[in-house]
This record gives structure tokens, sequence and C-alpha cells, in this order.
């Protein structure tokens, strides 16, 4: 902070008894002053000065210097070109890829040491907090793209270790699309908006990606997950990670051990439907970044289980695929999952560009004790994540930037280049030296690579143990409950309705009856498809003997809870407020949040006169923001709200979503016009108790009305 004096512009009147409030003090407060033109300053009334970058005091900062009030701006007014000057470089590029993304600070406690597997601290010494940074992103969108596309979410964790920065840049999917990084682009390519007319954004529907997709016959399994209800999630806090590839654990015994990274959301993971996802695009296109911060306000910390997979080579060889090929998993049935710690997310960002934006993870950064497999999309990734920060962040001192510095001692003989923070005072800046005999020197315990064993022509070639295409495919899908296989067969029907080409529709149901035959004809059927399906010829035939693995199924594993997820109650004027306040108290006791829906923001007034105030007005609170909602309303109140649209839309929506509906007898008109059927989801409340509609909430969605509401193929 500048420590100048201060006076107030000149021929200034303070303007007064206005009653609008802006977020600090009333508007009449606030010291605003009138300018000679009518506009409004706000002169500092303590020492905070505003200065010039070069800390050069400011007098006015509301006007251009001109020859006359109403003559030319001058070239030497240096406070304005430099203000615009700074704006004008604000952005810098955006991620070619995962350019959408939010995150948060936090600590990662290990609770199972894995001492007898390496001897990195991070992985060994338990009890200690140590400081990670996460965030979490969509891949194909622009940065200014809606939260809830389909689409395969980031999960990228810094862990800020005594022994350097560690990085784990995962996806919420543990397999992808391509099996050698030299295919990245053209995968990225495919996804993006096509190139001659712009469109569409943040959308794999289109026909570039699938024609691609129909043609890289290693993507079916990931295309697989794709489809599925895993990349519409509720919430960033419900959402598991991977770390996908193969990564070695080293010991001091130079014994090395494969390992796979897993996170377990504390809350289970979970799922939107899609027609959801598409509307809260429309509604809330922040819903994921608004749900994570104010989860971390409220004091309700995100908390993931870090667990692990490990094996040896000679486990390795057992396995019916190659563990060196990401489109393919371990299935824990084969290698189970080992819990060793937990993240919890516990601070937002402070700058969301300083913090979120020039975050660079690399998953070169690995401490002593981990290394690489050889894993060819691995050895990529080590290439382009360094590679790519030098272009966005313009430097290569993007690791001095405090999101990126380690929080341990760092120092070498780099020198210079582009925002050298540093001052770097020696004179000897090389080694070994006689003038400078002490200074940063390698040391024994320093970061050694595993020395595998290699011996072999070099060949440009894919392995032929990459070459099974389809039997995790089929596994993934038979392993889902039968909504999710429904939900996965309406993803395809939807993006390949979306394709417009039919050779790439056609070629698509081919590689689908390679899965599973019925996949294909369920498919088919809903495009409407009547030619045969011509199957594309196999690399190696589809195993069939491959067992379901229910670990796969995000139905199969949800948990019996409503921690961390919300109600939304419509309330109107004169709705019984014995009723709002038994919502209110089962849902807290549920760990659910309950938020007030209204005809008016203001609120309601309620039937013992008391006033509500409401969260949301009701055409911005769209029951697609709630996970489960209900209707406190009058019987005046309900007549009322039959004429809006809206209202009818909230009721019908959450009903078509599958939601648990709770609401007065008074509602009844609204559920008829709205075409709400009875069910197991459609609770009657009573003023003494909502127990039952909070249990029946928090059991989950109702799939068994999902044939009512939509054609299943
Ligand atoms: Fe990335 N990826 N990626 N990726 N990736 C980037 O790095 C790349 C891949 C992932 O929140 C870029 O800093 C190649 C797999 C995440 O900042 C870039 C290949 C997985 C993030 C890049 C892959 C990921 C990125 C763009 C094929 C899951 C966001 C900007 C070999 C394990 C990190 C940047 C964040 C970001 C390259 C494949 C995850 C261009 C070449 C597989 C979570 O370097």
């Amino acid at each position: 902070m500048a420590t100048h004096k201060h006076t107030a512009p000149k021929a200034h009147t303070t303007v007064g008894a206005a009653s609008a409030h802006a977020a600090g003090v009333a508007f009449a407060d606030a010291g605003l002053v009138r300018g000679a033109g009518g506009e409004l300053h706000q002169p500092a009334t303590g020492d905070e000065v505003m200065t010039t970058n070069n800390g050069i005091a400011i007098a006015d900062d509301f006007n251009s210097l001109k020859a006359g009030v109403r003559g030319p701006t001058v070239l030497n007014d240096f406070i304005l070109r430099e203000k615009i000057f700074h704006f004008d470089h604000e952005r810098i590029p955006e991620r070619v890829v995962h350019a959408r993304g939010l995150a948060a600070h936090g600590v990662f406690t290990l609770t199972d040491s894995l001492a007898d597997f390496t001897n990195a601290p991070v992985l060994s010494e338990t009890g200690v907090d140590i400081p990670v940074f996460v965030r979490f992103s969509t891949v194909a969108g622009n940065r200014g793209s809606a939260d809830l596309a389909r689409d395969v979410r980031g999960f990228a964790v810094k862990f800020y270790t005594q022994q350097g920065n560690w990085d784990i840049v995962g996806n919420n999917i543990p397999v992808f699309f391509i099996q050698d990084a030299i295919k990245f682009p053209d995968l990225i390519h495919a996804v993006k908006e096509e190139p001659d007319r712009g469109f569409p954004q943040a959308q794999s529907a289109h026909d570039t990606f699938w024609d691609w997709i129909a043609c890289s016959p290693e993507a079916m399994h990931m295309v697989m997950w794709q489809m599925s209800d895993r990349t519409l999630p509720r919430s960033v806090r419900m959402m598991e990670g991977f770390g996908i590839h193969s990564f070695r654990l080293v010991g001091d015994d130079g014994v090395s051990t494969f390992v796979k990274f897993h996170w377990r959301p504390v809350l289970g993971a979970q799922s939107v439907v899609w027609d959801e996802a598409v509307k809260i695009n429309g509604a809330d296109p922040d819903f994921h970044r608004r749900d994570l911060y104010y989860a971390i306000e409220a004091g309700d910390f995100p908390a993931y289980d870090l667990a692990v997979q490990l094996f040896t080579d000679e486990d390795a060889a057992g396995f019916d695929f190659d563990h060196l090929d990401s489109s393919k998993l371990i299935p824990e049935e084969v290698v189970p999952l080992r819990v060793i710690g937990r993240m919890t997310l516990n601070r937002n960002p402070t700058n969301v560009f300083s913090e979120t934006e020039q975050v660079a993870f690399c998953t070169q950064n690995v401490v002593p004790g981990i290394d690489f497999s050889n894993d060819p999309l691995l050895a990529g990734r080590n290439f382009s994540y360094l590679d790519t920060q030098l272009k966005r962040l313009g430097s290569p001192n993007f690791t001095q930037l405090p999101i990126n510095a380690p929080k341990c001692p760092f120092a070498n003989m780099q020198r210079d280049g582009h925002m050298q923070t540093s001052l770097q005072p020696e004179r000897v800046t090389y080694t070994p030296s006689l003038l400078a005999p002490k200074g940063p020197r390698e040391v024994a315990d320093g970061y050694r690579s595993f020395p595998a064993p290699v011996e072999s022509p070099i060949v440009r070639e894919r392995s032929a143990t990459f070459s099974d295409h389809y039997s995790q495919a089929r596994q993934f899908f038979i392993s889902q409950t039968e909504p999710e296989q429904d939900h996965i067969v309406a993803a395809l029907i939807f993006e390949l309705s979306k394709v417009e080409a039919d050779v790439v529709r056609a070629a698509m149901l081919g590689h689908l009856v390679n899965i599973l035959p019925d996949l294909g004809e369920r498919v088919a059927a809903g495009l409407g498809h009547d030619e045969p399906i011509v199957s594309i010829p196999q690399a190696v035939p589809t195993r069939t003997d491959l067992p379901a693995s229910p670990s796969l199924s995000i139905l199969a594993k949800a948990l019996p809870t409503f921690e961390g997820r919300k109600i939304g109650v419509l309330v109107t004027d004169g709705a019984d407020a014995d009723l709002v306040v038994a919502i209110v108290e089962a849902a807290t006791a549920a760990g659910a949040k309950v938020e007030i829906v209204a005809p008016k923001v203001g609120g309601a007034t309620l039937s013992d006169g008391s006033k509500l105030a409401a969260k949301h007005q009701l055409a911005g609170g769209p029951s697609v923001l709630f996970d489960a909602v209900a209707l406190a309303v009058s019987a005046d109140g309900v007549t009322a709200l039959l004429g809006e649209a809206a209202a009818v839309a909230w009721v019908h929506t959450a009903f078509s979503h599958l939601k648990v509906i709770g609401h007065s007898a008074e509602a009844q008109p609204l559920l008829d016009v709205a075409g709400v059927m009875p069910d197991a989801g459609v609770v009657a409340l009573t003023a003494n108790d909502a127990t039952e509609f909070v249990d029946t909430a928090a059991a989950g969605r109702i799939w068994a009305r999902e044939p009512n509401v939509r054609t299943v193929f």
C-alpha cells in the first residue's frame, strides 16, 4: 500500500441521501462525490492511495487528460496509457484443453504408510498435513463454456511436499481415448469446434468427433465411460479421480512396484441426468464452481480418499491386458484398492487468475521414490505439460509464481529469463567452482530414475498387446445397473442423432455391436436405423468371459446419504409455517441444505404471519438446481401458480428428472397440471414430520419412473 498524502479532487460536491445499498456500506455513506460532468468519484478517506504501477499517486481516475473539457485527448496522459495498456494484456492464452477450471486449496494427510514400497515421505510418513492445490476442469470447452457439458473432467492435484512438488494430473475416468500421445492433437482437433464453422462449443455431439472415433477402435472403452453418467457429475465434490497411467514406487532397496492412483469422494460419486444437465447449463452455467465455492465457504469441506492399486511385473504378466495401455483399467476385483490417506479441500482461491488460471500442472513433477512407467501416453504428456506452460505463462520462470513455487527450499544455477523475480546476487552461476565451492550441489539422496532395463531395436510400432479394443468396453457396459445402461444407450442415440453423416453413424453401430450386439441394436432402434448393422473388423475378438465389475458402476456403490445435497422448497404466501420448519429440520438432520424459492425474491408471508425470505425468484430458481423438491404452498398460492409457466415447469421437470417430490395437500392442482403421476417418489407432506420425504430423497432418484417419462430403447 502506498503512503502518499492525498487531497480530494477539486470542484466536487458530496452526494447526499441516496438509499440504495451496495455490498459494503449504504450508498449515502460511501463517500461518493460528484465531478464537474456529473460523474461520481470516490476519493480516498484513509491511507489507501491509488497509484500507477510506478507508484505515482493518481488525482483523477475518472477523466483522461484533454486540451479543454471538450477538446482532444493528449498523448502525454501516461496515467490513461498505462491503465489501458495493462488492461489490453489482461488475458493470457487459455489452456488448449481443460480451459474451463475451478480450484481449491486443501491438505493431504497420509494414514497408511507405503514405506515398504517407496522412500517418498509423502507416501510413507503418516499424520503430516501436506498442502495441496486441486484444479477440476472440463476438457473440450473454451474458458467461458458451461460447467455441465457432457465431458470428461480433469482432476489435477499438486502436492507441495518437502521434497518438491508432486502432481497427479488425472481425470474422473480411469482410461483414455488413445494409446499413444502422438494421436492427442488429432483427438482434440476432432472434438473441438469444427474449424470451418466455429461450433459446436463444448460438445462431442458432432460429425468430426464421431468420425474420428469411428476410425479409432482403441477409443471404444473410453467412449462407454464418456457416454455414461460419469460425464455429468452432480458436483466436483462427488466425483472420483484417477491418475490413469501406471507409475512406479521405488524403495530404498531399489525395488520398484507399479502403482495406479485413485481418488474416492467421501460423499460418494453422483451424477445428474442428461436433460437436467442441458437445462442447468442455461439456468446456471457456473453450477459446479458455485457449488464448490459455497460448500467451502459454509465449512462443508469436500474430502477424497487417496487409494492405490499396487502390483509387480509378475502380477502384470498375468493380466489379460497390458497395463501400459491407457485404454485399459485394472478391475478392483483383480487388484484391490488400498486407501492410504485423505485430501480435504478447505480454502477457496483468493484470486482465480493468479491461482486457478496460472497454476501449471506437469505430469513430470514427481518426487524421489516415485517414477514413470513406459506408458507411451505418459511419455508424451511429460513433454507436453512443460512445453505448454511456456506458451501460456510466457516465461520459463513460471515456477516462481506463488501457486507454482515449491514450499520447500529450491536452488540451482538456472538464471535470468522473462520475468525473473529473484535477485540472484551470486557471481558464480556454474558448477564446479573454486571461487565459490559452496552453493547448490548434487546430493546422494536426490532424484534417481529407476534403472529399468531396455534392450530392443528402436521401433515406431504399436505393441500387439494393445490390440484388444472391445473386451473392457463390454465389461464396463455389463457392470452398469439397468438405469445406467439405459443412459449409455440414450446418450449414444442423442450424440449420433447430431451426426449428419450416415456413414459415420453406420460405422459407430458397427463398433457398438462388437462391444455387445444388444447395445448396437438398441442404439440402432433409437436412431431409426433400419439397415443391417455391419460389424467393423476386429484386431482380436471381443472376450465375453470378463466378469461384471460392480465397482465400475456409480449406482451400485451409491451411499445412502443426503449429505452435501440440496432441497428446493417452493413456497407461496399463506404456506403452512410448521410445514416449512418440518422440512428444514428433517433436511438439516440429514446433512442436506434447503433453499427457498418463491414467486418474489423478497419471500412469502407464511400462515403464522412471519415473512420467509427467498433465495431464488421462481423463474431464476428452476428445480434443476436441486436434488429433490418440496411444494409448501397454500390453496390461494397454488391457484396463482397454475398460470405461471415457470411453476408448472418447476414441477414437471422435477418429475421427469426422476426427483423425489414432497408436497402439501394444497399443491395437488399444480401436480395435476404438471403431469405428475403418483409413485414412490411423490410424497405427501404433513406439518408434523417431513422425515419420510427426506429419507426417500436421500435414497436417490426414482429410477423406476424413467420408462414412464421417456422411451427407453
Ligand atoms: Fe492432458 N494436457 N494431455 N491429459 N490434461 C493438458 O496442459 C496432454 C491427458 C489433463 O487443471 C495441457 O497445462 C497430452 C490424459 C488435465 O491445469 C496439455 C495428452 C489425462 C489437464 C495437455 C494428454 C489428462 C490437462 C493443456 C496425450 C488424464 C488440466 C494445458 C498424451 C490422466 C490440468 C496444460 C489443469 C491439461 C496435454 C492426455 C489430464 C496441452 C499431450 C490421459 C487434468 O499440456
